[in-house]
């Protein structure tokens, strides 16, 4: 049986596109047809209360954290600095239930980029709220160019879930404007880019089954195979 993968989705508004009458619930289409490819069952599990959350979970056999908007500084104990993004606190409220809902219940996690952020932040981990603030900056992390194309490079800790699809070094596509800054005790990380900003992470515990990244694989994966094949090992963890 295909495992049911949950993916927490969010709202399309009006003030995203402003051609739309109404708010819709959404979710990216490269999460759920990469997921599918890699043998799982995708579910959309509309933005809803915090409360909901528990039932969610155990209808779900393992959660999907997406990308999107900035997650509110407060919730790491900061004010917004001048060049932090638009929040969305419901998302983050909903989000966070579902992550403590999912941890508690050791069903496995996979968060994209944002879903990264958030699960640092859940743990008491802590952001930098602009990449302006890192003292090192010397790569993009913010590409101009298509989604679909790589463009810079990490290192991965040999040993880790996500070495065992990509190995130790690779090239990939990178749209955040935040990253971890103090990370949080449950997690290591696993894979890093050349000015040394975390790209991604893991539970410390391998009896809880997280793996956490902060580019796109699942937009990578219609055109190269290693980025599918994180999204399959993330499945194959889930099937154990
Ligand atoms: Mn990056």
């Amino acid at each position: 049986m295909k495992p049911i993968i949950g993916i927490a989705g969010y709202l399309l508004t009006r003030i995203d596109n402003h051609l739309l009458n109404f708010e819709v619930n959404q979710s990216p289409r490269s999460v759920t047809s990469s997921i599918e490819k890699a043998g799982g069952l995708p579910v959309i599990l509309p933005l809803s209360k915090p409360i909901e959350a528990e039932r969610y979970v155990d209808m779900i056999d393992a959660l999907v954290l997406t990308g999107g908007s900035d997650v509110d500084p407060l919730l790491y104990r900061e004010e917004p600095d001048l060049k932090i993004g638009k929040i969305d606190p419901d998302r983050d409220a909903f989000e966070i239930a579902l992550i403590e809902e999912a941890w508690r219940q050791k069903k496995p996690i996979f968060a994209i980029c944002r879903g990264l952020q958030l699960l640092n932040v859940a743990f008491g981990g802590s952001l930098y709220q602009d990449l302006s603030q890192y003292p090192n900056l010397e790569v993009n992390h913010v590409q101009p160019t298509y989604w679909d194309y790589p463009t810079h490079s990490i290192k991965i800790e040999k040993g880790s879930w996500i070495g065992q699809s990509l190995g130790t070094k690779a090239v990939i596509n990178s749209y955040h404007h935040q990253a971890i800054k103090g990370l949080a005790d449950e997690f290591e990380a696993v894979a890093w880019s050349e000015d040394k900003i975390i790209e991604a992470i893991e539970s410390k515990d391998k009896e809880q089954k997280v793996m956490a990244i902060q580019w796109h694989p699942e937009v990578l994966a219609e055109k190269y195979a290693d980025s599918q094949q994180v999204i399959k090992t993330f499945i194959d963890l889930v099937k154990k």
